[in-house]
């Protein structure tokens, strides 16, 4: 079923269950050349999500600052190529949520354990937002927190389970935006984690 949340947000519940296995594998094949790791805000503090990144350009955090980058920190290579699968799912759920001709060329993979969670923030660093961001939620179910452009505005909870994927365009592109800690818990293919894709066009 394809929900409004907000003008220029679509929930498509369920939209990435037919693709699970293959995204999953998608996810260990990146994660096999960039591990997960936990960035530093640029204030000093340890994410307590843990990150990685696949396509051409990947988001990163440290004491100077936000960016993307071509390449891996870690080691210096670049970021793992997109999977095609991850590709062709972010394109189809933007044509469902109304954009045509969506090439992702930054996908960040977050991992949340028991007890993670993402404070209310903004996506800027990105180059352009007339492209949506498409986000895929995998594993664990959460509670995200969709705000308004005021960090002050109330916030909206919106469950968020395995398969569901959003598309963020429009007037929430710049929406305030957090993730409650994620509860304990165990699935099937993920174990005892939440896996987030979110697919942007960042350059
Ligand atoms: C709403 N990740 O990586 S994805 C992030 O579940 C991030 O891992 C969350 O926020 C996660 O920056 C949420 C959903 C999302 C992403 C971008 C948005 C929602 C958004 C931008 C504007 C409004
Ligand atoms: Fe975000």
């Amino acid at each position: 079923a394809t929900q409004p949340l907000a003008p220029g947000a679509v929930l498509l519940r369920g939209f990435a269950r037919a693709q699970e296995v293959q995204l999953l594998a998608g996810v260990e094949a990146v994660l096999a050349q960039a591990p997960l790791r936990h960035l530093i805000t640029p204030g000093g503090f340890r994410m307590s999500v843990a990150m990685s990144n696949c396509g051409r350009l990947g988001w990163v955090s440290d004491l100077s600052g936000y960016r993307y980058d071509a390449s891996d920190p870690d080691s210096g290579r670049p970021w793992p190529a997109m999977p095609a699968a991850f590709r062709e799912l972010a394109a189809a759920a933007a044509r469902a949520g109304g954009f045509e001709g969506f090439a992702p060329d930054a996908c960040l993979i977050n991992r949340y354990e028991a007890g993670t969670r993402l404070s209310l923030h903004q996506d800027r660093d990105e180059g352009n937002y007339d492209w949506p961001i498409v986000s895929v939620s995998l594993g664990l179910p959460a509670v995200f927190l969709f705000g308004g452009p005021k960090r002050s505005d109330k916030a909206q909870r919106v469950p968020l389970a395995h398969g569901d994927v959003v598309v963020w365009g429009g007037a929430s592109r710049l929406h305030y935006h957090g993730v409650l800690p994620v509860k304990e818990g165990e699935h099937p293919l993920t174990g005892a984690c939440r896996i987030n894709l979110t697919f942007r066009r960042a350059g």
